[in-house]
């Protein structure tokens, strides 16, 4: 090999001007502090957002003066933030108000008109009774919808007298002693459409529901979990069991899920207010019953319907057949059903409910007993503020699942709060929001 010819390896020819950096070089100079930079933004975020969860755990922030306070303190019927919104959206309580103007009768739906000044109530005669009247009665109970309305003969009215009284301001004629009523027709009206049911439960005992059955139930949802049942009785209300809001009393950690017989927490709705009245210290176990009025109105369709509220004249007989439906607890000390269950019971005179080897007496009339007093059949934890139905041509929601000693025993039947005690309630909330 002729070495003379080599020259060092520097000498060959000039050096690059710039040596370009090795990928190495580059991953180091930039990749490293790239990396760190989103690591510790990663970081940063999970860190605020586990402070956020943490925070929400157990403070409520006051928005308008930057400050957290303990959450006990919230909807706890004392100002906490200076502007006041940890009382801002809480449950409501509502007293019971005078009786509203307007009641419906269950002999054909006829109107009855309350004479605000002598306290008693006439048949709406139907002489001179327009549309404009039908709203004004249906707007008395807090009805929104277009009512329909009919003139039907009473068997024992023929001949018998009328007097006016007065709805909004609008003469209306009533019967009463005094004079006749023209027509000889009295009023039967319809403010909504409700309790129509795509079909009938054939199922005896208890066993799967279809929503389709029962398009009124919905589930009450606190922060994502079911919590209890509830019925829609107009495309904004859902009737529920007050005791469902006993340690949550804040509407935004509420939401209603609608529509379903399989529970879920998806597209489920907000909740604009929630309403109670005050407890009756004399008795308890009375006023469970509270109205949910949505943010927006219920899209009706076959799995979303309103069911109908009771007649306020309609006394049902022991042993009448009623249903009950829910995702409660399939067993004491069990756990929620996914799926929606029914069972068909009957209602139990209060007097066999307050037996010494039933409830004691605890059972006031404004309380329905219902199951089987062999026990077997009943509605449990879960089922809370759900519907007891009866359906004598349509549905109407009787009672509302409210509490029982243990679930199935017998002798000790499920316990529910009797909606038509409180239909006054009812009307005076949902009016005081037209
Ligand atoms: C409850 O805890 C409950 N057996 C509901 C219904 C009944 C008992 C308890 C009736 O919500």
């Amino acid at each position: 090999m002729d070495t003379d010819t080599e020259q060092p390896l520097n000498k060959r020819g000039p050096p690059p001007a710039h040596k370009r950096p090795t990928a190495t070089q580059t991953f180091k100079r930039l990749g490293i502090p790239l990396i760190a930079t989103g690591l510790s933004i990663a970081a940063i975020i999970v860190i605020a957002f586990l402070i956020k969860l943490a925070l929400e755990r157990y403070y409520f922030f006051c928005s308008k003066t930057f400050k957290f306070i303990p959450l006990q303190q919230q909807c706890n019927g004392q100002i906490d933030c200076s502007w006041g919104e940890d009382e801002d959206s809480c449950v409501q309580k509502v007293a019971d108000g005078p009786p509203v103007e307007a009641r419906i009768s269950k002999d054909r739906s006829t109107l009855q008109v309350l004479d605000k000044e002598t306290g008693t109530w006439f048949w709406a005669c139907h002489d001179n009774f327009d549309m404009a009247l039908a709203k004004a009665a249906c707007k008395q109970m807090g009805y929104t919808s277009i009512p329909t309305f009919s003139a039907v003969h009473i068997a024992n009215m023929q001949g018998l007298p009328f007097r006016e009284v007065t709805l909004n301001n609008r003469v209306l004629r009533g019967q009463d002693s005094g004079r006749q009523c023209l027509s000889g027709a009295v009023v039967s009206l319809t403010c909504s459409t409700c309790g129509e049911s795509a079909r009938a439960p054939r199922v005896l005992g208890g066993g799967q529901a279809r929503i389709s059955t029962w398009p009124w139930q919905v589930s009450l949802q606190h922060k994502s979990q079911h919590h209890c049942g509830g019925s829609i009785i107009d495309p904004s209300w859902i009737l529920t069991a007050a005791h469902c809001f006993q340690q949550n009393l804040a509407t935004q950690n509420w939401r209603v899920k609608a529509g379903t017989e399989i529970l879920s927490n998806v597209n489920t709705l907000a909740v604009e207010k929630i309403f109670i009245i005050d407890v009756n210290y004399m008795f308890p176990k009375d006023n469970d019953i509270a109205l949910v009025k949505l943010s927006s109105p219920l899209n009706i369709s076959g799995t979303v319907k309103p069911i109908c509220l009771p007649f306020f004249d309609e006394e049902l007989p022991p042993e009448t057949p009623l249903w009950v439906t829910g995702w409660g607890y399939t067993k004491q000390d069990g756990t929620l059903s996914k799926s929606l269950q029914q069972a068909e019971i009957k209602l139990i005179d209060s007097s066999t409910c307050n037996a010494m080897e039933a409830y004691q007496g605890e059972i006031s009339d404004k309380i329905l007993c219902a199951g089987l007093m062999e026990g077997g059949v009943d509605t449990c934890q879960g089922d809370s503020g759900g519907p007891l139905m009866y359906n004598p041509g349509h549905w109407q929601v009787v009672g509302l699942v409210s509490w029982g000693h243990g679930c199935g025993r017998p002798s000790t039947p499920g316990i529910y709060t009797k909606v038509q005690a409180y239909l006054n309630w009812i009307y005076t909330v949902q009016r005081s929001e037209l």
